[in-house]
This record gives C-alpha cells, structure tokens and sequence, in this order.
C-alpha cells in the first residue's frame, strides 16, 4: 500500500439531471505536488481551499472570552466558538455547553430557512444569489450545511467555496461547512448548536442547506421556520429522487435555472408542480405552498423568494404557528437528545462493553433472542448506574 491518507473525493456531475442522480465516488485520489505525490486531503489542508475549520486540536479560550467574542460579533472568535461546539473532546463538552448555555438568551431572532434539492439541482449557485440578494438588503447571512457526505470527507465544501465565491466573502455572510460527525444526528445535533451561536453573533437569517439524499431533510426541517425544496424542470419527480414526504414538508418549491432554452421548461413544470400540491392535505398552518421559478444566473426570482419567506413568516407569526412550531421542535431535539445521551451512557457502561459482544454473537447465531439480551443487557446496566453510570 502506499502511504498516503486516503479520502474519499466525490464528484458531481452537474449539468445533466441523468448524471445527477450518480454520486460517483473516486477512492484514494493523490495528486502531483513539488515532485512528490501527496494525498488530496493534504493538498487541501495547504490550499487556499482550506475549509474555515481547522481538524488541529487548539488550545481553549475562556469560556467569557468566546461569550463576549460572539456577542460583540467577532467572526474568528465565532468560528473558534463553533470548532469547539464541534469537537469530539471530552473535555470539551462542558466549556461548549456553559458558553451555548449564556449565549442562548441572545439567540432565536434569526429566520431559519432550510434549503434542500438533489445534488446538482443548483443550490449552492441558488445560496449564493440569494445570500447576495439579503446581504444587499443589509441583513447578516450564516450559511450552514448538514452534508451527509461529509461524514467522511469534506464535503461538498470545495464545490460550495467556487460557487459561493461572491458570498463568502462579503462582510455580512459567514458559511460554514458540515461538521464532521459519526452520524446524522450528530451533524442535526451540532448545526442546531452552531445556529444559536450563530444568531447570538448576530446573524439574522440563518440558510441551512442540505443535499436531498434522505433522512437529512426531515432532520432540517425540524430545526427551520420555512424550508425550501428546489426541484429541476423536465425531470420526473421520482427521477429527481423526491419523494412525496419531502414535497409535503416544503413551504415553497423553487423551480431552478428558468432560464434560456429552459424557460418553458420551468414554466410547464411549475404548473405540474403546482397541481400535484393541489392534491395534499392542507398545510395545518394554513399556508399554500407555491412553486416559484428562479435563475440563479440570470438574478431572476430570487427577490420574490425572499417575499414569499417573509410573508410566511408574518402570516404564522399572526397566527401563532410560528412560535408553535419553534416549540415543537426544541421538543423534538430534546427527545433526541434524550436518546443520544441514554444511548451513549450505555455503549460506555463497562459490564455493556464486557458482554455485549458475547450477546451479539449469540443473537446472529439464533440461540438468544434480541428481546432476552435486552433484558440481560439491561440488568446489568441498572446495576452499576449508581456506581459508574452518569
Ligand atoms: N442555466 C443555469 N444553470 C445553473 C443555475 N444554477 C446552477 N446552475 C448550474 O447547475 C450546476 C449545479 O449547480 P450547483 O449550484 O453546484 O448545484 P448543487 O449541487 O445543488 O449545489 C452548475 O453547473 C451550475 O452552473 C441557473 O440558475 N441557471
Ligand atoms: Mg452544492
């Protein structure tokens, strides 16, 4: 073997819808660099494509400094505040939660938007004109992705980076790449975290934006106030990988690139768009989900996206929905929570980590049912809560 870090790079291929829907990965990618060949993780680390994060532990502030460094919004210290809401450390954990804890008094203004499509669909060049549209309009923007992919990788960070070129460095947008976590919902759990911060920085629109691969959605939609689904014209839904669920749970869809030879395109399937909405129950809200056509080339629909996602917001603030739903989903994320801290005490307990193995192995060979290793599982787990459990 070669002894190279390996990393996953996957490529999407943008232009046609029928490549699309492929996420081809190409394993193990090195490249040519002053003679040597080194890996492409490594390339990046010592490129200007370097993420905003840093994958180097750093030494820790005081939590009063990332409080009062977040609050009078100064940018490194939010991203330092960030990396360590991210962070995998144990000893991390109790510093991030103080200073999230005196940050969330300042938190809960912003407008939350989710943004979803699948790969290719143009939501990073949709991100980036419609950022540029509020920023103009003097609004602080903090774009931030839960990226499934990136749970190996980096993400779809070095295509976001090129097509958010004008976004990303304007004063009044921050963008932040996926946090790198084992799973999903350790990515929902972090972002939900990083939009406090976020608004306690002074952030007053928050856009996170997801790929449309599956479970990611539903996880973005419970934690924004309105969420977008950008569809392609002159695909088939079930082409587009969309599945009815994720229609019902858009408050608007965005038909993307309306424009040239596509126009008419877009048109036709806004009207198809909007008859399939016809079919689903009513939103509980009372709102009526419109298909919109945007270009994010051409700058064409992206200020009446921007109107459509305040008059949302006017419309359930007056009718209280807004804050009903702000309310269900803390609930929801403190259920997760719940789950997640249960789970993680029990996989650490000592007596589970002794004997699960051997329960395992007696379940795969059939002669133990799940149900009974359960049982013995958690015997042994209440047993010792009172002296090693948290
Ligand atoms: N004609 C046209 N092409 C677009 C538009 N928006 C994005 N694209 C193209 O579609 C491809 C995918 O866009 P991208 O923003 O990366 O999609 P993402 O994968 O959903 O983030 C790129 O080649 C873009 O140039 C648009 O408004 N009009
Ligand atoms: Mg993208």
């Amino acid at each position: 073997m070669l002894g190279f870090r390996k990393i996953q790079i996957y490529t999407f291929a943008h232009n046609q819808m029928k490549d699309a829907q492929k996420i081809s990965p190409i394993s193990d990618q090195t490249v040519q660099q002053q003679g040597k060949r080194i890996s492409v993780r490594d390339k990046l680390e010592t490129s200007n494509l370097k993420p905003q994060t840093s994958v180097m532990p750093r030494p820790r502030h005081t939590a009063q400094t990332y409080i009062e460094g977040v609050l009078a919004q100064d940018r490194v210290i939010l991203s330092q505040t960030i990396t360590l809401i991210e962070s995998h450390l144990a000893q991390d954990e109790a510093l991030a939660q103080e200073v999230l804890t005196a940050l969330l008094p300042h938190a809960g203004k912003a407008t939350r938007v989710g943004i979803t499509g699948v790969p290719g669909v143009g939501k990073s060049s949709f991100i980036e004109t419609f950022g540029l549209h509020i920023v103009e309009a003097g609004k602080a923007v903090a774009v931030l992705a839960i990226d499934p992919s990136s749970q190996r990788n980096r993400g779809s960070i070095l295509g976001d980076k090129t097509r958010m070129e004008q976004l990303a460095t304007h004063p009044l947008a921050y963008i932040r790449p996926s946090p790198s976590q084992s799973t999903l919902g350790g990515v929902a759990r972090r972002t939900r975290e990083t939009m406090l911060v976020c608004e306690a920085g002074g952030f007053e629109v928050i856009l996170v934006e997801t790929v449309g691969v599956g479970q990611s959605e539903t996880l973005v939609r419970s934690m924004v106030d309105f969420f977008l689904l950008l569809m392609l014209a002159g695909a088939g839904d079930e082409l587009q990988g969309i599945k009815r669920g994720i229609m019902e749970m858009a408050d608007a869809l965005v038909i993307t690139k309306a424009d040239g030879d596509n126009k008419v395109f877009a048109k036709n399937a806004s009207r198809e768009y909007q008859n399939a909405l016809h079919l689903f129950p009513p939103h509980q809200n009372g709102w009526h989900t419109p298909v919109l056509l945007t270009s994010a080339l051409a700058c064409e629909g992206i200020a009446e996206v921007w109107q459509t996602i305040q008059a949302y917001i006017t419309h359930t603030k007056n009718n209280l929905f807004f804050d009903k739903q702000r309310s269900e989903q803390q609930l929801a994320w403190l259920q997760e929570s719940i789950q997640y801290t249960l789970e993680k005490a029990f996989y650490q307990n000592p007596d589970i980590q002794t004997h699960l193995p051997a329960l395992r192995e007696a379940v795969a060979e059939q002669t133990l049912l799940p149900t009974q290793a359960v049982k013995k599982l958690f015997l042994m787990w209440e047993k010792n809560l009172g002296t090693s459990g948290k």
